[in-house]
């Protein structure tokens, strides 16, 4: 489901195949030769090693990897194009591979961790001495992109999915979520157990009050069915949160206060003023902890008795919908 066509400027499968000029991508010769490969690769390696999977991102069909241990928690990174979803996913590993820690979360293992690293390579400065940044994330309606973690809180092992996408395909789905260009965003919205939420401060710079709508669309689609799951509001590129003008920070802050009433607000960047800069070192990871916070406490706020008139005490015990 993953992968992307080797021919140098062709956009298959996101967009138009090189060769035909059209979207037959399946039908070009080196699409299927990726595919040969791909297969090939897959049987040596299965023979080799016996490893289920390849370090890089999962798809929901890779969930079973997980779900014999656990059922994944799955995060659900919300965005505008832009936003900063995919360079938060580099930021976190970064924080986390060079020895920063969540407070009451211990990292205990990942299966794509080939994937985490791509993506902070990119916020590494290159030979040219720039950050690359992370491409544009696919924005084909098969293209998932789910990040493992495993981690343990209070002795318990946790598996933590989360899951980036393109804030193009999420845009659309927010004007029709039922738009068949939209369907990974779908499956995101319909399996995750809490959100983040970006709203990108350079976008409110540069666009002023027209880059309101589109966020506020977004967030009420989000709330619309969102029952008891929780939402994280992260205020992206906060380096520049002064630059927005008061009038519109105030009434994004409204909107949100109204479709997310009880979620926190952070503000992270991916540029650090200072070697112990808030934004950077402590939000950005003080962010995942949030909502995995809230989200584990309502999942152990679910098991509560219900009135029953069973004598067996068995019975006594459910998972309400509370
Ligand atoms: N000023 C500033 N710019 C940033 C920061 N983080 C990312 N960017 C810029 O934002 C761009 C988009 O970042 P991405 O992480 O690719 O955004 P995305 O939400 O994944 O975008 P899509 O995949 O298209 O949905 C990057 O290419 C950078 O130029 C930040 O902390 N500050
Ligand atoms: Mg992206």
């Amino acid at each position: 489901m993953r992968k992307k066509c080797s021919i140098e400027g062709c956009d298959a499968p996101k967009g138009l195949c090189k060769n035909s000029m059209s979207s037959d991508y399946q039908e070009c010769d080196e699409w299927r030769s990726i595919d040969e490969d791909k297969a090939d690769k897959g049987k040596s390696s299965s023979i080799e090693t016996n490893i289920p999977w390849t370090g890089m991102e999962l798809t929901p069909e890779d969930i079973g990897l997980l779900s014999h241990r656990s059922s994944p928690i799955i995060i659900g990174l919300i965005g505008s194009a832009n936003a900063g979803k995919t360079s938060y996913i580099g930021m976190l590993y970064t924080l986390l591979f060079n020895g920063r820690k969540f407070n009451n979360w211990s990292f205990a293992g990942s299966y794509t961790l080939n994937a985490w690293e791509a993506q902070a390579k990119s916020l590494k400065i290159n030979s040219k001495g720039k950050v690359p940044f992370p491409k544009s994330t696919p924005s084909h309606p098969d293209y998932y992109s789910l990040y493992h973690l495993a981690l343990k809180k209070d002795k318990r092992l946790y598996d933590i999915l989360f899951a980036d996408s393109s804030g193009e395909v999420f845009t659309k789905w927010a004007t029709d979520t039922e738009n068949s260009e939209a369907e990974n965003a779908k499956w995101i919205y319909q399996n995750s157990d809490g959100f983040i939420f970006f709203v990108d401060c350079e976008a409110l710079i540069i666009g002023r009050g027209g880059a309101r709508r589109p966020i506020l669309q977004l967030a009420g689609q989000i709330s619309s069915n969102l029952g008891t799951r929780k939402v994280v509001v992260v205020w992206s590129k906060a380096e520049k949160i002064n630059e927005i003008s008061a009038p519109l920070k105030k009434s994004i802050d409204e909107g949100l206060q109204r479709f997310f009433p009880n979620a926190p607000h952070l503000y992270i960047s991916n540029f650090s003023a200072s070697p112990d800069d808030e934004y950077c070192y402590v939000n950005n990871l003080a962010t995942s902890e949030t909502i995995l916070d809230k989200i584990t406490q309502s999942q152990k706020l679910r098991l509560t008795p219900i009135i029953s008139n069973s004598p067996d005490f068995f019975f006594s015990y459910g998972t309400s919908n509370q």
